[in-house]
Order: structure tokens, then sequence, then C-alpha cells
């Protein structure tokens, strides 16, 4: 009877617990947890707190990328002409390594925070001295930058226009003279457009921005990634459609980010909306928060971060509980408008199956999106080959690993979506120079 009582008792315990378990165990802190879905979360660092072991501690544990919050900027790194410095630049980006991080630089053309000499150049030779900038600082980092902010908030607040600086000046193509020279410095990183006041999709400089993704995407301008900074308060207030805006961005082939994200007053609610709208979006590759505690916030006083001293606060948890609560398998699909599935009329007996559709093309480029579907069993990596027909390159690829040689195409999963489940599906996509083609592609799994 004993027995039978505690197998009963057992009994109603698992029946009790078993169901509330999660599916996957749940991550602890913000990095993980935003790994889940192939994403990181980041925090602005600043040199001069390296030293304070609440602080380290906290950034140590939570973060998997670092932003110098100043010292890798222009008066930072090249504080006389011709001479550049990256003692507090190297300190942060060996901290960020030694402890597991990747680095996204900042800034590389900016009006503010220039140094003296730079503010007193003009036309030509501010011109070359940006290039001098440029090509100084990403060669020093040449290779070990996930992600550059090349041009830093090149538009007006209002009107929809550039902003008037001594680098607009030199001419309008200045914006893209500092993306052209960033890639062949460094081929190996996103390069980024970052600005503030562009989270809010109706807002003109939001616009205006998009305006200028777009047609350097149609003319080969090389860029990567918009920066959405997400200063958010009561005077730019979050606004439900930066979904819209992530998405639109997201559409035109580049990568969203958001950079600096700090949220007046912290509502938990807020930084969940913000968190759930780039889990929303599949070219949403992560969120960097301005800091890591309130105090040491350039707002402190509107106690905007994720910590207070050395404690989390609720916006904390609704970000951890947003970033777990995503699919595991990696982003969601961006919605697109549904391309007419192709039909498969015989069933894929084993291994997987490639499908190419174009999503988007233009004059000289297109956008496509390549579906990976498993056939009688799961698989836990894929390789999709084909060769193109008609001298295309491929500009920018997500989700997926090339390798190209000559007109042959290898892309093989990327880390967070090699294991599709029986009959599932995955997708990834690319941007690609030349005349839109789907040629057919094969698909192998080991
Ligand atoms: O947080 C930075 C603060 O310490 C500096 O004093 C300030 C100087 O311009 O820059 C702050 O960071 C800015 C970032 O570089 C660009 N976007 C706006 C950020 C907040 O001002």
């Amino acid at each position: 009877m004993l027995i039978a009582a505690a197998v009963g008792v057992l009994g109603v315990v698992t029946a009790v617990i078993v169901p509330t378990m999660p599916a996957g165990a749940a991550a602890s802190t913000l990095g993980a947890a935003a790994a889940q879905s192939g994403r990181y979360f980041g925090a602005a660092i600043s040199a001069g707190k390296l030293g304070d072991s609440q602080y380290t501690t906290i950034a140590g544990r939570e973060f998997n990328m670092v932003t110098a919050e100043n010292e890798m900027k222009i008066d930072a790194t090249e504080p006389n002409r011709g001479q550049f410095s990256f003692t507090n630049g190297d300190r942060i980006y060996n901290w960020a390594v030694q402890n597991g991080k990747r680095v996204r630089g900042h800034t590389l053309a900016w009006h503010s925070q220039q140094p003296g000499w730079m503010q007193s150049l003009s036309g030509s030779s501010l011109r070359q001295a940006m290039i001098d900038h440029i090509n100084g600082v990403m060669a020093h980092y040449k290779g070990k930058i996930y992600a550059w902010d090349v041009v830093n908030e090149a538009y007006a607040d209002s009107g929809g226009g550039r902003r008037d600086s001594n680098l607009q000046r030199t001419g309008n193509d200045w914006i893209e003279v500092a993306f052209r020279t960033a890639r062949a410095a460094d081929p190996a990183a996103k390069l980024c457009y970052n600005d503030y006041n562009i989270d809010n999709w109706t807002w003109a400089k939001t616009q205006a921005v998009y305006t200028m993704v777009r047609d350097f995407k149609q003319r080969g301008v090389p860029i990567d990634c918009v920066g959405l900074q997400s200063h958010f308060n009561s005077g730019s207030p979050y606004n439900s459609n930066y979904r819209t805006t992530i998405s639109s961005f997201a559409a035109l082939g580049v990568d969203v980010q958001i950079t600096e994200l700090d949220i007046q007053g912290a509502s938990a609610q807020t930084y969940a909306a913000v968190t759930n709208d780039c889990l929303a979006v599949a070219r949403c590759a992560g969120i960097t928060v301005w800091g890591v505690r309130d105090q040491d916030s350039w707002r402190s006083g509107d106690t905007p971060l994720l910590f207070s001293g050395g404690n989390k606060k609720p916006a904390y948890d609704a970000v951890l509980n947003a970033l777990n609560a995503a699919s595991p398998g990696g982003p969601d699909p961006t919605p697109t408008p549904t391309p007419t599935p192709t039909p498969t009329p015989t069933p894929i007996p084993d291994g997987c199956a490639a499908t190419i559709t174009t999503t988007n093309s233009w004059q000289g480029g297109f956008q496509s999106t390549v579906t990976v579907q498993a056939g009688g069993a799961a698989i836990s990596a894929w390789t999709v080959r084909w060769t193109w027909p008609g001298g295309q390159s491929i500009s920018s690829l997500w989700n997926g690993q090339q390798s190209v040689s000559g007109s042959s195409v290898t892309v093989r999963n990327a880390a967070y979506n090699g294991s599709i489940a029986a009959g599932g599906s995955t997708t990834f996509g690319f941007t690609a120079n030349g005349t839109a083609a789907t040629p057919t592609a094969t698909c192998t799994s080991p």
C-alpha cells in the first residue's frame, strides 16, 4: 500500500511537472538567449570602466557583442593628422575578444567628435582626410570587426535632407565614397549606415535614409547594414511601426542592427516590444544597448538601461524572456509576398531539395530566397549548389555560408539552421548583381 501510494504521488508529480517543462532549456544570459536564433546581444563599453569589477562582471556575463562607446571615434583614433592612436580602442577590443565577444566598430565618418585638425579642413583636403582616416583605422582592425558604422548621423533631424556639415560640403557623394573606401579597406567587415530618429517609419528622416539605401543597393554602392540607434524618449518615442521600419530596410537586402538602444524609464513592455520586433525579421541581426547600468548611460537621469547597479531591472527579464521565446531553429523568415510555390510532384526520397525564387529585382541586380526542404528524414546539415547562367554574382548572402568558384556557387547551412525536421524547410537569401535568374539548385545532406 505504501509503495502504491508513493507511485501514485510520483505519478501525480510527474503529470504536473512534465507539461510545464519548456521545450528547450531557456538561456540565462542575453547573449546566449539571442544566440539561440542566430542573433547577438551587445552593449556599448567604455575603456575607463574596465577596472570596475561590477561593470565587467555584468558585461562579461551578459553580452556577446561590444561597441566602443567613444574609443574608436575619429578624435580618439587620429588625434593628429596622419598619427593614429589605438590605445583605448585596443583595450576594448582586447577585453571583448579575450571574453569571447565580437566587436562592432563605431564610427569612421561623422560630423561630430572630429579632432580639431579635421574640423578646420574643408573641400578636397577634408575629403582626402576622411579617406585616409577610414583606411588607417580599418587597416589596424582589418579582419577583426563584425560590422563598422562607416557613416554616422548624416541626415538632418527634419525635412528629409542631409545634415549640413563640413563633410556634406565636400559634395553629396561623400557617403558613398566612404562606403567604397571601407569595402576596399576590409572586405570582411559588414558596412553599416547608422543614425538616430530613423526608427519611426512615418518620419521624413527614416524615409530619406531608406531612399539612400535603396539607391545604394540599386547602384552597387557597397552597404550591408543599417544601424537603428533607437534612443527612445518622450521626444522620440517607440512606435509600433518600428517593425515595419526593420522589415522594410531588410527587404532592400541589408541587415538591420539595433545599435544604441536605450529607453527613457526602461519600460519592460517597450523593451519587450523592441526585442520582438527584431525577432520578427530574419535580417534583424542583433541588438546593442548603449551602456551596461543606468549609471553608465549618456542619459543616466533617464534610467534607460537594463541594470541598476548590479541588479537586473524588470526590463532585463522582459528582454530575456522575449529572446528565449524566439523560435529555436533560427530567425523567423521575413514575411515576403508569398512567392508561388513551385509544385513538387515527386516526393524527396531522402536528403534535401532546394528551390530558388526571385523576390525582388531592379536594374542590374536582384534578390532571391532559397528554400531548403528536408525529405522523408530529418537532416542535420545541408549544402546547396548551382551554376549561374549569365555572369551573375552574389553581393550579399544571409542565413548561410557561401563559397564561390567562377560561376559555381556552394552554400552551406549557417551554424543555427542546419537541422531540418523530416518534411520541414528553412530558407536563406541573397542579393546579386546581374539579370535575375533561377537556376536549378541541387541539395545534399551528409
Ligand atoms: O555615449 C556617448 C557619449 O559618451 C559621448 O559623450 C557622446 C559624444 O558625442 O557620444 C555618445 O554616443 C553617441 C554615439 O556615438 C552616436 N549616437 C548618439 C550617442 C549618444 O549621444
